[in-house]
Parts: structure tokens; sequence; C-alpha cells
């Protein structure tokens, strides 16, 4: 029997594994931080040099040193292939299961990047600083978000709305899968931040209505409610 811990920052990528151990059923502790001026406490890196979210502690039975698992791509592979048995998430079929495994490197490889630079280019514009320097700075986030990373978000976007289309209202094949709880979040947050107006994606929007209504989400949240301030 293994013992695992998550270590949990609020309003962070780490729900998303909250879900998923949700979906699988698995016994887990969370360990919960807060966030301070919206970065991650330092103590966060006595568990991991880096200091991020989410953590994954594992250990095993019969082991004295525990697993630390970060990177939330691989926390899912492992926890899938150690823990869904059933191939509920990970999907039976092989060429679903490949696509699968494709998203769980697709969301913080290529659909995260962009999207992060957004984000840091909207902190940036809300303390911009005295004016001039305000109106140089604002001149500069402009030039470089449309020269890169806003077309590259519409770019994502738009790949993932058909992907959506084709795959019969989910990522792969028609059914739910980890890849939908991997990349429920970033959309989620690029909707919530206004990065993608819903209106212009109708296959996502329903898609993120109708993932949101699992029932493993709804103990999710639930649960994560208690480590929310
Ligand atoms: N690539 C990592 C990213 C982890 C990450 O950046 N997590 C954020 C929370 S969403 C974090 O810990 N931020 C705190 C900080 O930047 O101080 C993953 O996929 O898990």
């Amino acid at each position: 029997m293994s013992q695992i811990k998550l270590h949990y920052l609020n309003k962070s990528r780490a729900f998303r594994v909250l879900w998923l151990f949700e979906h699988l059923d698995l016994q887990y502790e969370i360990i919960p931080y807060l966030r301070e001026d919206n970065r991650a406490p330092e103590k966060l890196k006595e568990i991991h040099p880096l200091g991020r979210s989410p953590i994954v502690e594992i250990q095993d039975g019969n082991s004295e040193s525990s697993k630390v698992l970060t990177e939330s791509g691989y926390i899912f592979q492992y926890i899938l292939e150690k823990y869904d048995t059933e191939k509920k998430l990970s999907l039976i079929e092989p060429e679903k299961a490949e696509k699968v495994q494709y998203y769980l490197h697709y969301a913080e490889g290529s659909l995260q990047p962009p999207l992060l630079m957004e984000y840091i280019f909207s902190l940036a514009k809300q303390s911009p600083g005295p004016f001039p320097i305000s109106y140089l700075v604002g001149g500069i986030i402009n030039k470089i978000s449309s020269a890169y990373s806003k077309g590259e978000v519409a770019n994502q976007v738009n790949y993932i709305e058909s992907e959506i289309e084709k795959n019969k209202g989910y990522l792969v094949g028609g059914q739910f899968s980890a890849a939908d709880i991997l990349l429920s979040f970033p959309l989620q947050m690029a909707f919530i931040r206004h990065f993608i107006e819903q209106n212009d994606y109708p296959n996502i929007k329903i898609w993120l209505d109708k993932i949101t209504k699992e029932e493993s989400y709804v103990k999710a949240q639930e649960r994560s409610k208690t480590y929310e301030p």
C-alpha cells in the first residue's frame, strides 16, 4: 500500500492532480501552501529545489524513503501507469492511449508557454510604473505580444477547438481521459483572464462545461475549497 501526499499550492495546476486522484479513487493526503505575493512560499523548496506546485510524494509501504515527483505531465504519466489499472483515464485502445500520452507533453510543452507570456505581460501592465516609463513599457509589451504570444495563443487554441470537434466533444476518441483533466486548467485560466473569449471557441466552452460536471471534478472542487483562502 502506497502513501501519497500532494503538495498543493492554492489557485494552481495542483488542482488537476487532485482531480486525477479523485477520478482514480486514490487515498491521498493534501499538504496545503498559500501563495505569498502571488508566488509559492519558500518552504515548498524544502520538498523540491524548484519550489513549484504540484509536487507529489509517494512512499511505498516497505520502503523508508519517498519518491518526489514534479512536472504535471510526468506526475500524470507516473500515476496513470501505476494506479490506473482499469485504464479509465489512460484509455484501453493503443491509438487512444498514445494520444493521451501526447497531450501529457503538449500541455506544458506547447500550450502553456504563450499563455504564461500573456500572463506576465498582463501583470506588467497592471503595475507599469510612472509616466513616461509606463508608456514605453506598454508599447514594448504590446509589440512582443502581437509579434509572438497573442497569435500563438490563438494558434494553439484554434488547434484544440478543432481537435475537440473531430473527437466528438473530447480531446481523445470521444471519451473522457487524463488529457481532458490536464488541458482544463490552461483553458479555464485563458477564459478567466480574457486571453481568449468563450464566444470564439464554442467547442471548448461546451467541453469545459461538460467535463466540469464529472463527479470527480465536483469532489475535487469540494476538497480544494478547504485550501483556498
Ligand atoms: N511545468 C510545471 C510548472 C509548475 C508551476 O509553475 N506551478 C506554479 C503553479 S500553477 C507555481 O508553483 N508557481 C509558483 C511560483 O511561480 O512561485 C508543471 O507542469 O507542474
